[in-house]
């Protein structure tokens, strides 16, 4: 590894913006492993809208690194029927935080994507240099735009003022502190909520939105941060860096393990009445293994990790 990319965390005030959040949350507890000051700030007290209230925060707390996880997120369905939220309210949060950044000479900044940059017809498996070589998946394009637009931003500063800002894209997540709501949330949760209330309820079936024929590749939480804070400390370059496991599955097979998981003994109903969005998601993660990093929670003990804290937090 070339020793003159390395950063240390060591001593250092970390802010993790969007903390309450999935990702967030596991950022903070792969910080814990580090000797680092966790700073974080509620939005009731932070709107981070407010480019005024970011900046005078920052220049009061005086970060000297950053995790930009702070955004609004959600399934295809809350993709496809909020576009201006996820739009306006992504482009703002991270044009307020990068800036303020610069403003206050913030040593690191790792900024948080989504699988959904590339174009809906990439070559699978997705190299980062697919981005911007076609048309994006419609049900999400005012989201992938958002945070493409925040790529831009960390290769901008970098090439302008020389900020050591990084970006790294996740595929789809799932784990801890999910969002179980079934209007806004993402298949997985979905499908540990519908199927475990099937189940408790007796009910003979449960219903998948689509065909059941996309292929999604889905990476836990945990390993998801562990990647993140690898990359903030063996990574400073313009490029975006791709976060996956390399499994592939289809959302009839994963309804299927997750209702297994469950223990759910009734039947599948897919309704094609609900979009499929992306046929295919496979990221390439050729470039962060070669950095030294890869995942270590297969599916099947994430579901049943991601049960379980369903089951907690219920
Ligand atoms: O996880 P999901 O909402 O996001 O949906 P995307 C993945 C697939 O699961 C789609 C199907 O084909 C859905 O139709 N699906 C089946 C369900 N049943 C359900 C259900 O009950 N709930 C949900 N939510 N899906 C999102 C993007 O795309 O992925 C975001 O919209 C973001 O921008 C995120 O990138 C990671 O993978 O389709």
């Amino acid at each position: 590894m070339n020793e003159k990319l390395s950063y240390s965390l060591s001593g250092k005030r970390v802010w993790v913006a969007g903390h309450r959040g999935m990702v967030g949350s596991a950022i903070c507890r792969q910080l814990e492993k580090e000797e680092c000051d966790i700073l974080s700030i509620g939005k009731e007290t932070l709107d981070l809208r407010n480019q005024d209230a970011v900046l005078n925060w920052m220049t009061k707390e005086k970060p000297n690194a950053i995790f930009l996880a702070a955004a609004t997120v959600g399934g295809i369905y809350a993709n496809d029927t909020r576009p201006a939220e996820f739009l306006y309210e992504n482009l703002v949060i991270e044009t307020n935080i990068i800036h303020s950044a610069k403003l206050n000479n913030v040593e690191k900044l790792m900024f948080l994507g989504s699988a959904c940059i590339y174009p809906r017809e990439a070559k699978q498996p997705m190299s980062e240099n697919a981005l911007l070589t076609g048309p994006l998946e419609p049900t999400n394009e005012w989201y992938a735009i958002a945070k493409i637009a925040g790529i831009k931003m960390c290769q901008a500063y970098r090439r302008q003022y020389g900020c050591d800002f990084i970006s790294a894209m996740p595929n789809n997540l799932y784990g801890p502190g999910d969002n179980f709501d079934l209007e806004s949330s993402h298949v997985v949760p979905a499908l540990i909520r519908k199927f475990h209330e099937a189940k408790e309820q007796g009910r003979s079936n449960v219903e998948i939105w689509g065909t059941g024929k996309p292929l999604r590749e889905f990476i836990y939480v945990d390993d998801c941060a562990s990647a993140l804070v690898f990359l903030m400390k063996n990574y400073s370059d313009d490029e975006h860096v791709n976060i996956g496991t390399g499994e592939e599955i289809s959302i009839g097979d994963l309804a299927k393990s997750v209702s297994n998981t469950i223990g759910f003994k009734g039947s599948l109903e897919f309704n094609p009445e609900f979009p499929d969005g992306a046929p295919r998601k496979l990221l390439n993660c050729q470039k962060i293994s070669q950095l030294g990093w890869q995942a270590e929670v297969g599916l099947e003990k994430g579901l049943a990790l991601a049960y379980q804290s369903f089951l907690e937090a219920s």
